[in-house]
């Protein structure tokens, strides 16, 4: 399969590239975190998706190394994010299911930290959830184990999988992000159901995919305070990201 060949020496040709795109806070009037996304330059030209290289990383378990390389890029690109958007901001960086279930995870994902020099409570973990619907006895303890050591952890894609409520009262999570086909369908209990049960649990929640200051503007009367999207931002490579201060939201 040639994407996979291909995609076996996308590291040693440097065809890796991470963008950013920020999550902006009404309350606090500013960007909080910057979610990192990966972007593969096949043959430094043909862009592919990671929609359809991440699944054949997974297979291959090439995640593992390209994983490792997404966390210390993101941990180089931290001081410039925070010349831009602050000192206090975090960095978000997706995980796969493959890379969580590695034993050594976690002390590898340290060592890479601290050799880049950076504190853990930047760095913010995005899991899927569906890893909040079947999870392990040692996923749930890599998570306790992580938040301990500094990390907070994020529950991506939120309502597309089957996560159940006692789940996620079980799991150790700091905020869930609200899948953004709840933002297109604008449905006004649905979104207000998600956010009382959010808060019930003390849980932290971001709304995906704003593409415009209508939909902002809805979800601010339902309760929602911090957003993700086009309307803010695209992701993109940290020198053309906007200062996204005086915002009119
Ligand atoms: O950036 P977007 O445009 O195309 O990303 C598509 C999907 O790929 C999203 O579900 C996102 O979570 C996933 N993705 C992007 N970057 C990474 C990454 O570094 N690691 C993993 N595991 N998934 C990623
Ligand atoms: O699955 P995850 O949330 O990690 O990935 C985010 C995905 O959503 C990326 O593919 C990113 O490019 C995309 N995205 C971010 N903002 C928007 C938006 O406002 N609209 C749409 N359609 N996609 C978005
Ligand atoms: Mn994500
Ligand atoms: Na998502």
């Amino acid at each position: 399969f040639d994407l996979e060949l291909e995609l076996n020496n996308c590291l040693e040709k440097d065809e890796l590239q991470l963008v950013y795109q920020p999550i902006y806070s009404v309350k606090q009037q500013k960007v909080i975190t910057v979610e990192a996304l990966l972007r593969w330059y096949k043959d430094h030209s043909q862009i592919v998706s990671p929609v359809e290289f991440i699944p054949v990383a997974e297979e291959t378990r090439l995640i593992i190394p390209i994983g490792e390389w997404v966390i210390r890029q993101a941990c180089r690109d931290l001081p410039q994010l925070q010349q831009k958007y602050g000192q206090s901001i975090r960095v978000a960086v997706n995980i796969s299911r493959i890379q969580l279930d590695e034993p050594d995870f976690i002390e590898r994902l340290n060592q890479i930290v601290q050799e880049e020099g950076i504190s853990a409570r930047y760095i913010d973990l995005e899991i899927t959830e569906s890893v909040a619907t079947s999870n392990t006895v040692e996923e749930q303890s890599s998570l306790v184990k992580l938040r301990e050591q500094g990390y907070t952890i994020s529950l991506d894609d939120f309502g597309t999988g089957y996560s159940s409520l006692s789940m996620l009262t079980r799991l150790p999570i700091d905020t869930i992000k609200i899948d953004r086909s709840f933002v297109t369908q604008m449905n006004p209990p649905v979104l207000k159901a998600l956010i009382t049960m959010a808060e019930a649990l003390d849980l932290n929640v971001v709304a995906e995919g704003i593409e415009d200051q209508e939909q902002c503007q809805h979800l601010l009367k339902l309760g929602y305070t911090e957003f993700q999207g086009y309307w803010f931002s695209y992701p993109l490579a940290v020198s053309q990201l906007p200062a996204l201060s005086n915002l009119p939201y």
